[in-house]
């Protein structure tokens, strides 16, 4: 058999798995299996500062609210038809982190230069034993095979991404031992989330409204003030930093006067929130557009509100 017709044969069985994950079906284990081991070889080769073009689509927290997710694609668009780039927190709290997760890393293998998938703090052996993801793995598989194969590919996802050189993209935030970009790009991030240090702050750290560093109530990463988000941007020839982690009730939520955007994806987070989630769609001319949406399912055409934030160019 020849490249092109075995590469045929491999997508059309990717294909196949997507359209049974869209209807909220997981892969066999061995399925999983299988999807880790080609989602490693992409993944290995991406960096901690991953490069990403526009017109593409910045997500944040999903937790395994899988029908939600599934309306973000029903508003943002399907990859590929619309480029993507999650920054990380698939599983764990909502039901359904083995569909949500399994559907992520198999847009990431079918498509790897259409969705960018960054790793969250929950996307952690530790974290997970504790907030649900491996609970449901063995509810689901009568095993922990599938959560140790998961786990270990966490440990290659890149930890932050870099849009068109000017909005610098990940789960957290700051941290007082990265000054550039380049200190980022230079460490080996193929390991388990450690408990502080550089990574660890990368995917747990906040914006706050006091200046400088601050410890964090989370116990994990700090808090950063606005003048650190300024020093960072322009030290790095930054326009913004949009980052994930918190839950705010808009979906979206600037800080630092716009130098920093929280943006959370899952709507009803916890099923109880009672919070929009939100995406934010950068164009080809790098405008910015926010789209709001509430949660699935509901009767009739989504509910959407589309804002062009005025600050924008
Ligand atoms: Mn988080």
């Amino acid at each position: 058999m020849g490249t092109d017709s075995m590469l045929s044969e491999a997508n059309s069985c990717l294909d196949e798995q997507i359209s049974q994950l869209m209807q909220c079906k997981p892969l066999s284990e061995q399925q999983v299996r299988a999807l880790c081991d080609k989602a490693k070889e992409v993944l290995m080769d991406e960096s901690n500062v991953q490069p990403v073009k526009s017109p593409v689509t910045i997500c944040g927290d999903i937790h395994g609210q899988f029908h939600d997710l599934a309306e973000l694609f029903l508003i943002g668009g399907k990859c590929p038809d619309t480029n993507y780039l999650f920054m990380g927190d698939y599983v764990d709290r909502g039901y359904y982190s083995v569909e949500t997760v399994t559907l992520l890393v198999a847009l990431k293998v079918r498509y790897p230069h259409r969705i960018t998938i960054l790793r969250g703090n929950h996307e952690s052996r530790q974290i997970t034993q504790v907030y649900g993801f491996y609970d449901e793995c063995l509810r689901k598989y009568g095993n922990a095979n599938v959560w140790k194969t998961f786990t270990d590919l966490f440990d290659y996802f890149p930890l932050t991404a870099l849009v068109e050189s000017e909005i610098f993209c990940l789960h957290g935030g700051l941290s007082p031992s990265i000054e550039t970009l380049d200190n980022i790009r230079n460490f080996d991030r193929v390991q388990e989330v450690p408990h502080e240090g550089p990574m660890c702050d990368l995917l747990w750290s906040d914006p706050d409204d006091r200046c400088g560093w601050g410890i964090s109530p989370r116990g994990a990463g700090y808090t950063f003030g606005q003048d650190i988000s300024e020093q960072f941007n322009h030290m790095n020839n930054l326009k913004l930093i949009a980052r994930a982690h918190q839950l705010v009730m808009d979906g979206f939520n600037w800080a630092h006067e716009q130098k920093v955007v929280t943006i959370f994806s899952a709507p009803n987070y916890c099923y109880r929130c009672g919070n929009m989630a939100s995406i934010l769609e950068v164009d080809d001319c790098r405008s910015h557009t926010f789209i709001q949406f509430e949660p699935a399912p509901r009767r009739g055409e989504p509910d959407v509100t589309r804002r062009t934030p005025d600050y924008f160019l």
